[in-house]
């Protein structure tokens, strides 16, 4: 029971890593925020899966693409918990293109919703954060950006996805330094190749995945709750004196060079 009690908001939680981290917050005790993006049916029976759990999640239907929807997504948290204690910026897409014809629709598209989608998320939680103030111990919020792997290596097919992800991270190092005097840690996960949604297409390829595998040191691809439990760190006390890091939550893949 890491969380006893927390507020977590979570974006792009209905499906992959986000539904995985909703789930093991409410197993530690936290109730939660779920921004969706018109996934209605995903969206419910997560709510009743939390509700199972004995926690209390209320949902905002929202494209983190349109800067609008940060603060109001934040509003409709604190309407339905109270407060934030942590925030999760986690939405995000990967339409895999090569590069000599990206589209540029494609390529803003994958920019809004990754890198400016977690910048407006993040500001508007930790707007809320810093008017709540700092508790008695100092402690002021946590604020958790998924990155990857893909912030530290390239992939051909993701020219305008990896940068993203390297941004994410550089935001978390930044806001650790703007919101460090209000006692807000700012941190990043990097999952490795996680089987979700994003790269069902990519790992349908037996080759592509047995390749894959065959790379990963611990043997196997990364489930979901591997991410969630390091999120869960990122949001919880025992992570009180990280901020401004990385962990990189890939099973080894990145080390495997030779
Ligand atoms: P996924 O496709 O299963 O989940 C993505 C979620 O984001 C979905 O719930 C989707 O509805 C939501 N979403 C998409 N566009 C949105 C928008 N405009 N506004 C709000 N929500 C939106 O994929 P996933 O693997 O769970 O990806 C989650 C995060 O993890 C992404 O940021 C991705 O870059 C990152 N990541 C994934 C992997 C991997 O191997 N799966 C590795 C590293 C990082
Ligand atoms: C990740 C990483 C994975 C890929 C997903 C879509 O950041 O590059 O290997 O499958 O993105």
């Amino acid at each position: 029971m890491l969380l006893e009690g927390q507020k977590v908001l979570i974006t792009g939680a209905s499906r992959g890593i986000g539904r995985a981290t909703a789930i093991e917050c409410a197993k530690h005790g936290a109730d939660v925020a779920l921004n969706v993006f018109n996934d209605d049916e995903m969206a419910q029976s997560l709510v009743k899966e939390i509700e199972a759990l004995g926690r209390k999640a209320v949902v905002f239907n929202g494209d983190v693409a349109d800067p609008a929807s940060a603060p109001a997504f934040v509003a409709a948290a604190v309407a339905g918990l109270g407060r934030v204690d942590a925030m999760v910026s986690n939405a995000g897409i990967c339409p895999f293109h090569s590069f000599l014809d990206m589209p540029q629709d494609v390529f803003s598209r994958t920019l809004n919703v990754n890198y400016t989608g977690a910048y407006f998320m993040c500001q508007a939680a930790a707007q809320q954060m810093v008017k709540q103030g700092k508790d008695a111990q100092g402690r002021g919020g946590s604020i958790i950006a998924v990155s990857s792997i893909s912030a530290l290596v390239g992939g051909e097919l993701q020219t305008h996805y990896t940068p993203t992800k390297a941004g994410v991270h550089s935001l978390m190092q930044s806001t650790a330094i703007a919101l460090g005097r209000h006692g807000i840690r700012c941190n990043s996960v990097m999952p490795g190749t996680v089987a979700t949604d994003i790269n069902k297409e990519d790992l349908s390829d037996p080759a592509k995945r047995a390749y894959m595998e065959k790379r990963i040191p611990l043997g196997r691809l990364g489930r979901p709750d591997d991410i969630a439990k390091v999120v869960v760190f990122l949001a919880s006390d025992l992570s009180g004196y990280v901020t401004g890091a990385s962990v990189l939550t890939d099973g080894g893949l990145f080390v495997n060079l030779q």
